[in-house]
């Protein structure tokens, strides 16, 4: 299941950039470059899972599949700038700024937004004579705008920059992983969802999955920085030498952060286990994600 959704994902990944005249061609290089640059696709592919479990048409969700990835896709551009993260390499290659100039790499994240925002919107009229696909469609393009914005990963990163260089409280760290990193894990959960037009109690099931899930993985991320896979130290390159960031290793210890990282994960899975089978997915993939890298 996982390879028929990533398989989607990349046939269809450059689909809702605009089309691009020749004033604009490295504009759009430059957004075609991160975005094709070897990520894990996770959120499109929940998003996917999502949508089908409740019971949309696959095909109908690609355009927020992909929404989500332009989303996700420009924050890690705009996270890895001077101004933010100063990294040098993402996914073991370049970053944006690297290649393109400081300049052209904000212009691409821009210009990913609102692709992402124009992919979700752009065939809403043909949905005008049909209340229920219409409602359904605007209910998920808000989740994803929610997760996108000022309550979502722009709060994270906020919250994030401000608390560098400085002792964090173990609340304030769960603020910024809930929203700079679950944010837009549970935008794409909930965003298929309600493609499917799933009823109150499944989404609130499946959201609590997401938010688990979505502190789970942040959670591991700084484990393996810690732990210091080959991959993981590339990436972070250059950056954590400069800043403090707060992390669960550092404010708990790793068999702290280890344990709760498993008990996230346990969350995670047990709030689909009423779905039985169906939900096989979802609890694979919080499973793997909580091993990864080792
Ligand atoms: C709004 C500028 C701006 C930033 C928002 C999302 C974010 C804050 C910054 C991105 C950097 C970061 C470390 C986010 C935490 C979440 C995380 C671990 C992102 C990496 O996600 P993966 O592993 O990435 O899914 P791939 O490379 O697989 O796409």
């Amino acid at each position: 299941m996982r390879k028929k959704y990533k398989n989607l994902i990349e046939d269809h990944i450059l689909d809702y950039l605009p089309d691009i005249d020749h004033k604009s061609i490295t504009l759009y290089e430059s957004m075609k470059y991160s975005l094709t640059a070897g990520g894990k696709r996770i959120r499109p592919m929940l998003l996917l899972a999502a949508a089908e479990f409740t019971g949309c048409k696959i095909e109908e969700a690609i355009p927020y599949a992909c929404a989500i990835e332009y989303i996700h896709t420009y924050s890690l551009i705009h996270d890895d700038l001077p101004a933010m993260d100063d990294d040098q390499l993402r996914r073991g290659q370049p970053t944006n700024h690297i290649i393109f100039g400081e300049a052209m790499a904000i212009l691409a994240g821009d210009g990913l937004q609102s692709a992402a925002f124009e992919a979700m919107t752009k065939d809403l009229f043909l949905y005008f004579d049909n209340e229920d696909k219409l409602k359904k469609r605007i209910r998920a393009a808000n989740e994803i705008i929610k997760g996108s914005g000022c309550r979502g990963i722009v709060a994270g990163q906020v919250a994030d920059i401000e608390s560098e260089d400085r002792a964090c409280s173990g609340e304030m760290l769960d603020y910024i992983h809930l929203t700079k990193t679950a944010a837009l894990i549970v935008a794409a959960v909930r965003a298929g969802a309600q493609l499917g037009g799933a009823d109150a109690e499944t989404l609130e099931n499946l959201t609590i999955y997401a938010e688990n899930l979505g502190l789970a993985f942040q959670i591991e991320d700084d484990i393996l920085d810690v732990i210091g896979s080959e991959e993981e130290m590339g990436k972070k390159a250059g950056m954590d030498e400069a800043k403090k960031k707060s992390t669960y290793p550092a404010l708990y210890g790793l068999e702290a952060s280890q344990k709760k990282l498993m008990e996230l994960t346990e969350t995670a899975v047990d709030a689909l286990a009423s779905y039985y089978d169906n939900a096989e997915f979802f609890v694979k993939l919080a499973k793997d994600l909580a091993t990864r890298g080792r």
